[in-house]
């Protein structure tokens, strides 16, 4: 059957009535209160059609974070301030695939997983496998380690159906578990083998992972009701928002919110347990944690919208920016990684965390974003004032509108396949820009340089001595290794590497003594993921 564009979301409704708690309510609110203008979305996709037509896939969701002990735990964290931007990911993910119009199970039950993917009780103690009925499961970190137990042998087998939602990316030394074993990549997690664009992140991170984003809603004027309209809730007034939804994330930042609330209004969405006493500022207006809906309520009123420094590349700057704030946020120098920092320490990545939020830092910037020293007290209130002064348009990427998300998951789900076993077919050869970038640079900045993204899938076209050739490098000796910075040229006895093992492409490596072979691709204006005319 062919994916037909589906103009309501009542299926999904019904697909999802089966869970409850926080989390789901949550997940239920945020798709009932954006369907409409998914539904709007979907419509002109199917007018605006010339893309390939997908087939109907049958899909699971099944979000491990909220399945078992470990979700009883982020139940838990919901409504007190815990993380919701995994939240949001799923809501979008659900309701893209069904306006996409594809066939969807969610389900947030290990006891259900076993059920639904789990081997049939065999005689004795030997189970047996049925077949997996399902075309592509999504799941996370949690999830890969619940399928793992309920599948046994066929994980190995169906492992390329998965998809895995990955906030802040995996790289591939860290994928591949005895290279990570024996190259000092051993993370808590990574090791599982998969191809490293079966990861999916919440931002462009590396471009060895799948970008799977979320939609941020935006400031649209035909979307906003009347009586709001008259009730001026778009006028901008002198309001900061500040970005931190527990206390611990407000500690040491007091003379930084100090020097703002000299200059604006101050209000807060912190939880508050109850009967606790606040420990924030008097001169802060504390609302509480709001329901989403409240929240960005509150953000289009707002001229500002101020990062603490914690959380972490989520989504609410994205949104604030959509809904016409400037984002304001402290730079990290040194920048934060898993070398130094216990939050990313872990984490299968070698990022280098330059802001809290490195994507609105550089994807976006000014006047959108400031990113400043917050212990420079009159940087700060120069920040602040220069805000002040400038009149900033709501700005939102066509990567996180409604259109952009459906269009790039379209782009996914025709074209991504990882169970043959032939090498990739695209984005096609003609995408491919090979650059040889200088000594320790990876290609993720190589390709970035020249205003492209380094694009693993076309990483086999340049692993020939061929490709050497082309760019006049005489190889005064060729050789095959298993290691993640290859291909690249060695000019200390112009040895030229070639990548022995195709989960080893990596766009993040990056090494002194080594000039990489990069395979960079034009991309799609605000749609960092997709190429021109690959779709
Ligand atoms: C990120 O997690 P968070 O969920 O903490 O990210 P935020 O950007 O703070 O907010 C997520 C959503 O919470 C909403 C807001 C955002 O879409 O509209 N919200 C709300 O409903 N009510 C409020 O009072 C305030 C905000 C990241 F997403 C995770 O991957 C990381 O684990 C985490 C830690 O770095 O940061």
């Amino acid at each position: 059957d062919k994916a037909e564009i589906r103009t309501t979301l009542g299926l999904l409704y019904e697909v999802i009535s089966n869970n409850s708690g926080p989390a789901m309510n949550f997940i239920r609110s945020r798709v009932e209160r954006m369907s409409e203008r998914w539904i709007q979305a979907g419509l002109k996709m199917r007018q605006s059609s010339n893309k390939t037509i997908s087939t109907q896939m049958k899909v699971l969701l099944y979000p491990g974070a909220l399945a078992g002990n470990v979700g009883q735990r982020f139940e838990a964290m919901v409504k007190t301030g815990g993380p919701l931007g995994e939240l949001v990911q799923w809501a979008d993910l659900s309701a893209c695939l069904t306006i996409l119009g594809h066939n969807l199970t969610f389900s947030t039950s290990q006891h259900q997983l076993h059920s639904l993917i789990g081997a049939a009780p065999g005689r004795g103690s030997c189970p047996i496998q049925r077949p997996l009925t399902f075309d592509l499961i999504y799941t996370d970190y949690h999830g890969l380690a619940h399928l793992h137990a309920a599948m046994g042998l066929a994980f190995l087998h169906y492992q390329c159906r998965f998809r895995i939602l990955d906030s802040f990316g995996t790289e591939p030394a860290f994928n591949l578990g005895r290279y990570a074993r024996m190259h000092g990549y051993k993370t808590l997690w990574g090791s599982w083998g998969l191809q490293p664009l079966q990861y999916m992140t919440m931002f462009p991170h590396t471009p060895d992972n799948s970008f799977l984003g979320f939609v941020s809603e935006e400031a649209v004027r035909e979307a906003v009701r009347e009586e709001e309209l008259e009730s001026d809730a778009y006028r901008k007034d002198r309001i900061a928002v500040i970005y931190g939804k527990q206390d611990y994330m407000w500690q040491g930042k007091s003379e930084y919110v100090e020097v703002i609330s000299e200059e604006l209004e101050t209000h807060a969405t912190v939880y508050q347990p109850p009967g606790h006493k606040s420990n924030l500022p008097s001169f802060i207006r504390n609302h509480g944690l709001l329901t989403q809906e409240h929240f960005l309520r509150l953000l289009r009123r707002a001229k500002v919208f101020v990062g603490l420094g914690f959380p972490y590349e989520g989504p609410a700057p994205i949104e604030a920016i959509a809904l016409g704030c400037v984002f304001l946020q402290p730079r990290f120098d040194p920048p934060h990684s898993s070398d130094n920092n216990d939050f990313y320490k872990g984490k299968p990545t070698t990022r280098q965390i330059s802001s809290q939020h490195p994507y609105a830092e550089t994807f976006i910037g000014k006047p959108h974003v400031r990113t400043v020293d917050i212990t420079n007290k009159t940087d700060v209130r120069e920040a602040v004032r220069a805000i002040l002064r400038t009149e900033v348009k709501p700005f939102n990427p066509r990567e996180f509108m409604y259109e952009g998300m459906l269009e790039r998951v379209h782009g996914y789900i025709t074209h991504q396949s990882f169970c043959s076993k032939s090498v990739p077919t695209w984005p096609p050869e003609s995408a491919l820009k090979v650059h040889l970038g200088p000594l320790g640079q990876s290609c993720v900045s190589v390709c970035q340089r020249s205003s492209h993204v380094c694009e693993p899938a076309l990483f086999h076209h340049l692993n020939n001595p061929a490709a050497f050739t082309r760019l006049g490098i005489s190889c005064s000796s060729m050789g095959q290794e298993v290691n993640h910075l290859f291909p690249s040229y060695s000019p200390w006895g112009q040895h030229c590497g070639l990548q022995q093992e195709p989960l080893l492409f990596s766009c993040a490596g990056s090494d002194p003594s080594h000039r990489r072979l990069c395979p960079c691709r034009a991309y799609l204006p605000g749609q960092v993921a997709l190429c021109p005319d690959c779709l």
